[in-house]
């Protein structure tokens, strides 16, 4: 990628070189952290495009400035792209990200101060689902949903038990740290019974609902979010679906309510994340997104760890190291040095702090583009026990992240 660099580098010689020390990183550790991945050459291609020059406040056909021929057909190219792709009946592709796109349906489904539920963000759940520090939080009638302690899935006598008592305009579901299917229909259930809407967050799971390997949230969710970059593997963005008759409160949620001129540099890539997902290519890759968690899933458990409901169905787990009597963070910090980059993370009921919490989170979504497979998830569970097993040795470390490197110059980036 930074062969295309060379105005960088002409202009700008110490951001090119932060640029490819970037590139140089991602090339050369094991990435998996659960929301990020590898975007396409194509997809990088056009998101440095000159769609980066152009206004285009509105949708297309209604535009507020000139000069739009082309926006409007990137646009309407996308939206229908993610329609077929998803089978959903509308589709905004212009918010900011997955944040804007949540604030969007608040903004869209509910007035200040109404009752909303969502997942709890200790039990997997996201900020946007009402967590206190967050717009969603501070602003509506936020109430929780969790898990159930002993299996630690979601536990839906208390989805529905919450949602008789606080009559949310909308429950939330979907997750950030959610090693299990989403049953959409159980919540559709609940949300009918209690005239609330169904939003579905799909941000981590975008990509193995588009490769067919979770199920879908459509037809049962009114609103369904995302992100464009995780699973699915785009640029970074979001994006909102939802049933016909909802649309026009979506889109104006959306614009001019809470954002100005769309990133249509972001949308012409996105079109592309989505023709690529459309293809029998990524249908393979997302089934070995969830072949290789659960490769790793079962790694980790002959290693003697303990997995957060004791495996995986999408594409992450959550390690806890309470066993280990160690927490999440310092065996982050280590795998860092040992070219191992993940992030630690609260597990279900967790006892320790969330600046100090007992897991560690792995997605397998990047690994899998660059072509890794079972072979490669043993051996990257067995670099992670070792690293655990020698926190603070720095010559250990050094030793792994040497195999590590040595491992990745095997696997392409796009
Ligand atoms: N930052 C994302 C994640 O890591 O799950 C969610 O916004």
């Amino acid at each position: 990628m930074t062969d295309n660099l060379q105005a960088v580098k002409a202009v700008d010689s110490e951001v090119y070189d932060i640029i490819c020390a970037e590139e140089a990183r991602q090339h050369d550790v094991v990435r998996l952290i659960a929301s990020e991945n590898y975007a396409s050459r194509a997809v990088m291609e056009a998101t440095g495009s000159v769609f980066t020059n152009k206004y285009s406040e509105g949708y297309p056909g209604r535009r507020y400035y000139q000069g739009q021929e082309f926006t409007d057909r990137i646009e309407v190219l996308a939206t229908d792209r993610a329609k077929a792709l998803f089978g959903c009946e509308h589709a905004n592709i212009q918010p900011y990200s997955g944040s804007p796109a949540n604030l969007a349906v608040y903004y869209a489904l509910a007035e200040l101060g109404d009752p909303v539920l969502g997942m709890g963000l200790p039990s997997g759940g996201h900020l946007t689902h009402g967590w206190k520090v967050s717009f969603s939080g501070r602003f509506y009638d936020a109430h929780h949903y969790g898990l159930d302690r002993e299996s630690e899935r979601i536990d839906f006598a208390q989805v529905q038990r919450l949602a008789r008592e606080v009559k949310p305009r909308f429950i939330i579901c979907g997750a950030s740290a959610y090693p299990r299917l989403i049953d959409f229909e159980r919540f559709a259930e609940i949300a009918q019974e209690v005239g609330a809407k169904l939003v579905a967050d799909i941000a981590h799971i975008a990509g193995l609902v588009a490769g067919g390997v979770h199920p879908s949230p459509f037809p049962v969710a009114d609103v369904v979010t995302t992100t464009t970059h995780k699973t699915l593997r785009g640029p970074r963005g979001g994006l909102i679906m939802c049933k016909k008759e909802l649309a026009k409160d979506i889109d104006r949620a959306v614009f001019p309510a809470l954002q100005g001129g769309p990133h249509m540099n972001q949308v012409a890539a996105a079109a592309i994340a989505f023709h690529e997902a459309m293809q029998p290519a990524f249908k393979t890759y997302a089934a070995q997104i969830v072949a290789n968690a659960g490769a790793m899933a079962d790694a980790f458990l002959e290693q003697g760890f303990r997995l957060v409901t004791g495996g995986t169905e999408n594409h992450l787990l959550l390690v806890d190291l309470t066993p280990q009597g160690i927490g999440g963070k310092p065996v982050a910090q280590a795998l860092e040095r040992a070219g191992i980059v993940c992030n630690s993370n609260s597990i279900p009921f967790d006892t320790r702090g969330p600046f100090d919490p007992s897991g560690i989170r792995i997605g397998t979504a990047a690994v899998t583009t660059r072509g890794m497979k079972e072979a490669e998830m043993g051996r990257i569970v067995s670099w992670f026990a070792r690293t655990v097993a020698a926190l603070d040795d720095e010559a250990a470390l050094d030793t792994i992240r040497a195999e590590v490197n040595e491992m990745c110059q095997d696997f392409l980036v796009p």
